[in-house]
């Protein structure tokens, strides 16, 4: 079968014209650039295309394509689904939890009008839709010790709010429009090559380049403060996982996924076995600290694991080590 290419970027051949065509929107976040790689190796480099409004690294601009989108201009994110004849959308584009705080009205432009928009362009165009909740998308009422897929969801935070929404939309729209849409709450993402931004988990990440490069970590946690957390690797692989499940093994449509729980005290211990000297000083910044505090302390997903196999392989000891490998421990 000869595929005409002249509306894509690069000519598509027969192996890959049979693979998924795929958008990945907010693609220069924490995780997009990941994904990208991860997609790129199953499907094919040129079916699939990172997006966002920032320039990219170039780097990223030459590993594969890359194309400006904006979600809040839904004709522009039209014309990009139909021109490169996309069936697959992973929407990444969000304002995280305390730089929503900082900003409610864009968080609630981005995080709700933006995901509005791609539900209707992925309804409209069938696509698989990915969307990615939270642990946030809990609040104080829900059971935190541990967290249920089905349980009270009434979070504090317009970027919970916005994410239980995401959920409830997608969900409403496959059932009333059989839109395939699939969602995951990813645990705090920890990852050694690209920044998160503006999270209340990002303390996990920046404890890393801390230790190494200064031996000293200011925590704006509590030492205690535990929550579900997950090394990169084992969310893309869920993500992957989860869009490739067979619609009939799915028995719902957004599950929890989790791979460990800590706290900074914790992490600390285990950072000092890499950097003895290593101290952590700790100075609590109150919206953050609210904020962990109405999430999760421990996520269940056996829904996850009995409908299509979840299973993490990073635990605590192995992050610690994986991102030391990363980053380089001897570089100090
Ligand atoms: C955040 O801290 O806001 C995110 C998340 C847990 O969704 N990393």
């Amino acid at each position: 079968r000869q595929v005409a290419s002249d509306a894509s970027f690069h000519s598509v051949t027969f192996a890959e014209s049979d693979h998924p065509r795929v958008l990945i929107t907010g693609g220069l976040g924490q995780l997009g650039v990941g994904l990208a790689k991860l997609l790129r190796k199953r499907f094919g480099k040129n079916n699939v295309i990172l997006s966002d409004i920032r320039k990219p690294a170039d780097n990223v601009f030459y590993s594969g394509p890359f194309i400006f989108a904006d979600i809040l201009d839904y004709k522009n994110l039209r014309e990009i689904v139909v021109n490169n004849r996309i069936t697959w959308l992973f929407h990444y584009s969000a304002l995280l939890s305390a730089v929503g705080e900082a900003n409610v009205p864009l968080a609630r432009a981005v995080n709700i009008t933006g995901l509005h928009n791609v539900l209707d362009i992925a309804a409209e165009h069938n696509l698989r839709l990915f969307v990615p909740s939270t642990i946030g998308a809990f609040g104080p009422t829900s059971p935190r010790d541990p967290t249920p897929d089905l349980c009270i969801q009434r979070p504090r935070t317009i970027y919970g709010v916005s994410k239980v929404h995401a959920e409830l939309m997608g969900e409403y729209y496959h059932y009333r429009y059989g839109l395939d849409f699939r969602c995951l709450r990813y645990p705090g993402i920890i990852s050694a090559d690209s920044q998160p931004g503006g999270g209340t988990t990002d303390y996990a990440v920046q404890i890393f380049h801390d230790a190494i490069k200064s031996g000293k970590f200011k925590c704006y946690l509590k030492p205690d403060t535990r929550l579900p957390m997950m090394y990169i690797d084992d969310c893309l692989k869920a993500t992957l996982e989860v869009m490739e499940a067979p619609a009939e093994s799915l028995t719902m449509r957004t599950y929890n996924i989790n791979a460990m729980s800590f706290s900074p005290e914790e992490l600390a211990q285990e950072v000092q076995k890499y950097v003895p000297e290593f101290q952590v000083t700790y100075s609590v910044d109150q919206v953050k600290q609210a904020i962990a505090d109405s999430w999760p302390m421990n996520f269940d997903d056996s829904n996850a694991r009995r409908d299509w196999g979840w299973k993490h392989d990073y635990d605590l000891p192995e992050l610690v080590t994986t991102m030391f490998s990363y980053l380089g421990s001897d570089s100090r």
